[in-house]
């Protein structure tokens, strides 16, 4: 995975049942600038789950956006997407590195210390850290919102990129990339935006300008090469 992928995940609202609507947001978040989709979907039957992902992918070929899958390996690979998002209760890392090989993408998501550590032993492309504010797209398997000083925490023991996921809107971002995280997936603020399209670009605009000022910011302070 490029690091650049994980800069604007958008993830699926699996609130929205019909089919049009469902790809119509999806298609407009692609315009709007997203980096990688995750396809989530908690009440789908598999057949369904499956016709959806096989939309999706079409979509995301078309944009060159890599597609992951939420939980669902079975469906990731009888799609053949570029990965899968993967839980603390879902299945092992391990054991879906086996089955989907080196060059496919893991995600996997963290909310604290502990799970930072174990995360920086497997073989995963990045971490999730889940929820960064307080979400109410999110109902089970929630831990308490970290905050900016749970990220700040986490980002000093992690060797793996960072997404922050909850909560997140176009007035936190900066804070949240200014801090650590090299990226950020939204579902509400995207999904549920009057226009998904404009709500995707806002996000897309504000990405660069906090990932421009952060290398200012560090090559400003670092000494040059030479005197290292
Ligand atoms: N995992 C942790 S929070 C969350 C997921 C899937 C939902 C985030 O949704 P929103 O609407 O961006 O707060
Ligand atoms: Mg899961």
């Amino acid at each position: 995975m490029k690091k650049e992928d994980c800069a604007l995940i958008f993830v699926t609202d699996d609130r929205v049942t019909e089919d049009e609507a469902f790809l119509k947001i999806l298609a407009s978040s692609l315009e709007g600038g997203v980096t990688m989709v995750q396809l989530r979907e908690k009440f789908l039957s598999t057949k369904r789950f499956y016709q959806r992902a096989q939309a999706v992918k079409k979509l995301c070929v078309r944009y060159e956006v890599p597609l992951i899958i939420n939980d669902r390996l079975d469906i990731a690979l009888s799609i053949d997407a570029e990965g899968i998002h993967l839980g603390q209760s879902d299945l092992p890392v391990e054991i879906a590195r086996n089955l989907l090989g080196d060059k496919k993408i893991i995600g996997y998501s963290v909310s604290n210390e502990e799970q930072m550590m174990a995360a920086n032993q497997l073989e995963i492309d990045y971490v999730g850290l889940s929820p960064i504010f307080q979400t109410v797209t999110k109902k089970t398997n929630l831990a308490p919102p970290m905050g900016i000083e749970g990220l700040k925490r986490l980002k000093t023991i992690s060797q793996k990129p960072l997404v922050c996921i909850g909560g997140i809107t176009p007035e936190n971002t900066k804070v949240i990339l200014k801090n650590g995280s090299d990226g950020i997936a939204v579902v509400s603020a995207i999904s549920q935006a009057e226009d998904p399209e404009e709500a995707a670009r806002t996000f897309t605009s504000i990405i660069r300008k906090a990932k421009a000022e952060n290398k200012f910011t560090r090559t400003s302070i670092s000494p040059p090469n030479k005197l290292l």
